[in-house]
C-alpha cells in the first residue's frame, strides 16, 4: 500500500509505536520553534530538565507576540530569552524581525523535516513540505532536550484542488471554505494534505496560509507536497539546497477525500465568533465597517502585502475606517518599502503597524466598542481583539481593502480589475535581526537574565486512586483555550507569573470562577465538544493546575490542550454518553474511585453525590500518560529519569 507525504515522514521519524490511526507514536524532531508568550516558560522547563544544550538540529527562540512593553515585564521576558538561546544553543529572532511562522518559513524551514512549534499556528511549514505540528511548551521543551514527540497516529485526509483562483478570490477564501465544510472540529485526528492539479496554481505563501488556517479546523497539521514552486521559493530565499521533493504515492490511502473547484469559489467571511461561522461576502453587503487589519501568520506575506499596496494606490480609506496593517517580517517590510509599496500603502490612510502579532492577539489596536473589524486573521474568537463586545470578522486581504475604502463589508470583486503583482525571482536576505547561539565552551560562564515577573510554576499533584471533588465550572461546547486563559495587552506580559495570571482564567464566561476554584481547593471542570480548540497556550492547563482543577470531564477534546492537560497532571476524561453532559450541574459534588484501575481498563464511574446519579465516564491514556498523570505532570515524571 502506498503512503501519504506525512506517512513518509513519520515513517522516517518515528522512533516508536505502530502507524495505524489512533496508537501513540513517537517522533523524532528535528526542529523546534518557541515565541516568547509561550517560550518563557517553555524555557524554564528546559532549564529543569538540566540538558546543557539543545539536541535539535536547529531551534528558534521568536520574540513576536508580547511585543508591546508598557512596563518591565515583556522586556525583562525578552531578556531571559536571549540569554537562555544563547547559552543553550538556539537562534534568537528579535522582536521587529517578525511573526514566528512567516520567517520560519521564509528562513529554516524544510522540506521533509519534522518541526514544533509552541504556537499552533506551526503547520504553516506544511506550506513548504514540512510535518509542523503545535505543541504545548512542555513537550516542546522535552523535544529541545532530543526527547520524542509523542502524538496519536493520524487519520489522512486528502483536498484534491481543481481549477484555478478567479482574480479577488484568494488562498484565505481556500481556507474559509475548507472550515465551512467541515467545521472547527472537522479536522480532529487527521492530518490535511492538499493535492491535485489545482495546487499548481497557488504559491508558497498562498500554501501557507492555508497549512497556518488548517489549524482552525481542529487537524493536527496540514501538509502540501514539495514541488518546483517550493524549490523555486527556496531559491529565491537563498536556500535552494534545502529543496527536496516530497509527493504522496500515487495507491495512497486516504480516510477522507474532498474535492474542491477552485474557479467555482467566491470571496468568503467568517462572521462572530468562529472561524467556522462561514458565509459569502456579498451576503453581508452594506455592513458598516469601524476597524480593518491586515496581517498576522495567515496573510502578512510579501505577495499578500504587494496586492494590498497595489489595491490601495492612488486611493484613500474611508474617514470612518481605521486600517492597520502589519508585515509578517522584516523581509516583508523592507522589500515593501524598497519598491515604494509601502507609499502606495501608507498614501491611502493606513497605520502600519510592527512586524509582529499584535492586533491578532490583542497586543493593541483592539476595536472601539461594539465595534466592526474586519481582519485577515485566523481567529476571532470573542474578546480575543481587546474589546469584549468587538464584532470580529476573518477575511482575505482583498476583502479587507475593499471594506477600507467603502466602509462597508463589499465584495472585493467589485473594486474593478485585479491590478497585476508581480512577484521578485529573489528576496532580500538579511538575517542580522537573528541573534546566533555562543560556542559551547563560551556558553558555559553565560548568564541567564532574569526579571522578577518570573515566578515558579505550579507544583503539581499525583492522581490518587481516588478523586472526590466539587464541579466548580460547567461550560458548552467549543470552548477556546482564549476562554481558560484569555491574552491581550493587559493579561499576556504575565505569562511568566501563574499565580497573576490565574485571576484571569475563565474570566470571558465566568470571573468568579477562580476565586470559587480556590476556595474549593481541589475541583473539576464540566465541557462540552472540542473543549480547549485553539491556542496551544499551556497556560490553559497550568492555570487551572494552579486553581486546584483535577480533572476535566467533556464531550471531547482538542489535541494539544488534552496532551497539555496530561502534562499538567490533570486528567481529561470524556462522556461514555455524551447526553450525561446534561445530567451534571455547577456545584454538584463529584467522586471517582477506582481511578488506576479505570485508567487501565478505560472506563471510570463518576458518582453524583448531590443528586445520586452515576455516570459512565472513557479515558483511553497509553502507558506514558498514565505514568504521568500518576507522576503529577511531565516534568516530574522527566524528572523521575523517564524520557
Ligand atoms: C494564538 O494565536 O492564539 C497564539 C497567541 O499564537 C497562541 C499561542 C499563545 O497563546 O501564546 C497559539 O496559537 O498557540
Ligand atoms: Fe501570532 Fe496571531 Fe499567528 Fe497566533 S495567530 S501566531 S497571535 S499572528
Amino acid at each position: 500500500m502506498g503512503l501519504t507525504i506525512a506517512q513518509k515522514i513519520i515513517k522516517e521519524h518515528l522512533l516508536s509505536g505502530e502507524m495505524t490511526p489512533g496508537s501513540e507514536i513517537a517522533l523524532r524532531i528535528d526542529q523546534t520553534l518557541t515565541q516568547d508568550a509561550t517560550g518563557t516558560m517553555a524555557y524554564l522547563e528546559f532549564e529543569t530538565m538540566g540538558v546543557p544544550r539543545v539536541r535539535t538540529e536547529l531551534s528558534v527562540a521568536y520574540i513576536d507576540h508580547n511585543t508591546l512593553q508598557s512596563g518591565f515585564e515583556n522586556a525583562d521576558d525578552h531578556r531571559f530569552i536571549q540569554s537562555m538561546a544563547k547559552k543553550y544553543g538556539l537562534y534568537f529572532s528579535r522582536p521587529g524581525n517578525g511573526i514566528c511562522h512567516q520567517v520560519h518559513l521564509e528562513r529554516f524551514g524544510k522540506p521533509g523535516k519534522t518541526l514544533i512549534g509552541s504556537d499552533s499556528h506551526t503547520p504553516t511549514g506544511g506550506g513548504i513540505g514540512m510535518l509542523a505540528m503545535g505543541a504545548g511548551g512542555l513537550d516542546v521543551a522535552v523535544a529541545m532536550g532530543g526527547g520524542a514527540y509523542y502524538i496519536t497516529m493520524p487519520k489522512m485526509y486528502k483536498v484534491n484542488l481543481t481549477g484555478k483562483l478567479r482574480p479577488f478570490v484568494t488562498a484565505k477564501d481556500v481556507s474559509l471554505e475548507i472550515l465551512r465544510i467541515l467545521s472547527v472540529k472537522g479536522g480532529v485526528g487527521a492530518i490535511i494534505e492538499w493535492g491535485g492539479e489545482g495546487i499548481k496554481t497557488l504559491s508558497v505563501p498562498e500554501r501557507a496560509t492555508i497549512t497556518n488556517m488548517g489549524t482552525e479546523l481542529g487537524a493536527t497539521t496540514s501538509i502540501f507536497p514539495s514541488d518546483e514552486i517550493t524549490k523555486a521559493f527556496l531559491e529565491a530565499e537563498g536556500r535552494g539546497e534545502d529543496y527536496r521533493e516530497l509527493k504522496s504515492d500515487e495507491d495512497a490511502v486516504y480516510d477522507k477525500i474532498i474535492d474542491i473547484d477552485l474557479s467555482a469559489l467566491e470571496p468568503l467571511i467568517a462572521c462572530p465568533h468562529s472561524p467556522d461561522n462561514v458565509v459569502k461576502v456579498s451576503s453581508l453587503k452594506g455592513t458598516k465597517v469601524d476597524q480593518v487589519c491586515i496581517g498576522s501568520c495567515t496573510n502578512s506575506s510579501l505577495y499578500d502585502m504587494l496586492k494590498v499596496a497595489a489595491l490601495l494606490k492612488g486611493r484613500t480609506i474611508k474617514p470612518e475606517v481605521s486600517l492597520s496593517i502589519s508585515p509578517g517580517s522584516k523581509q516583508v517590510l523592507s522589500m515593501l518599502a524598497d519598491c515604494g509599496a509601502l507609499s502606495d500603502i501608507l498614501a491611502s490612510g493606513a497605520r502600519l503597524l510592527e512586524c509582529a502579532c499584535g492586533p491578532c492577539i490583542g497586543m493593541g489596536f483592539s476595536p472601539n466598542s461594539g465595534g466592526v473589524s474586519l481582519r485577515t486573521f485566523n481567529r476571532n474568537f470573542e474578546g480575543r481583539s481587546g474589546t469584549a463586545d468587538g464584532q470580529v470578522y476573518l477575511v482575505s486581504p482583498e476583502t479587507a481593502v475593499a471594506a477600507a475604502l467603502t466602509g462597508e463589508i463589499t465584495d472585493p470583486c467589485l473594486l474593478g480589475e485585479m491590478p497585476k503583482v508581480e512577484m521578485p525571482s529573489s528576496f532580500k536576505l538579511d538575517d542580522s535581526a537573528v541573534i546566533p547561539p555562543a560556542s559551547p565552551e563560551e556558553a558555559k560562564a553565560l548568564p541567564i537574565l532574569r526579571g522578577p515577573n518570573i515566578k515558579p510554576f505550579p507544583d503539581s499533584k499525583p492522581q490518587e486512586d481516588v478523586l472526590a471533588a466539587p464541579l466548580v465550572l460547567k461550560v458548552g461546547d467549543n470552548i477556546t483555550t482564549d476562554h481558560i486563559m484569555p491574552a491581550g495587552a493587559k493579561i499576556l506580559p504575565y505569562r511568566s507569573n501563574i499565580p497573576h495570571l490565574s485571576q484571569y482564567c475563565f474570566g470571558v464566561c465566568d470571573n468568579t470562577f477562580p476565586q470559587r476554584a480556590k476556595a474549593a481547593g481541589e475541583s473539576i471542570v464540566v465541557g462540552g465538544n472540542n473543549y480547549g480548540q485553539g491556542s496551544s497556550r499551556e497556560h490553559a492547563a497550568l492555570v487551572p493546575l494552579y486553581l486546584g482543577v483535577r480533572a476535566v470531564i467533556a464531550k471531547s477534546f482538542a489535541r494539544i490542550h488534552a496532551a497539555n492537560l496530561i502534562n499538567a497532571g490533570i486528567m481529561p476524561l470524556t462522556f461514555a454518553d455524551a447526553a450525561d453532559y446534561d445530567k451534571l450541574a455547577q456545584g454538584d459534588e463529584l467522586r471517582i474511585e477506582n481511578v488506576y484501575s479505570g485508567m487501565d481498563s478505560g472506563s471510570m464511574t463518576l458518582i453524583d453525590e448531590t443528586s445520586g446519579e452515576r455516570i459512565a465516564l472513557s479515558c483511553s491514556f497509553t502507558d506514558r500518560q498514565k505514568a504521568i498523570l500518576k507522576a503529577g505532570g511531565l516534568l516530574k515524571y522527566v524528572g523521575q529519569g523517564n524520557k
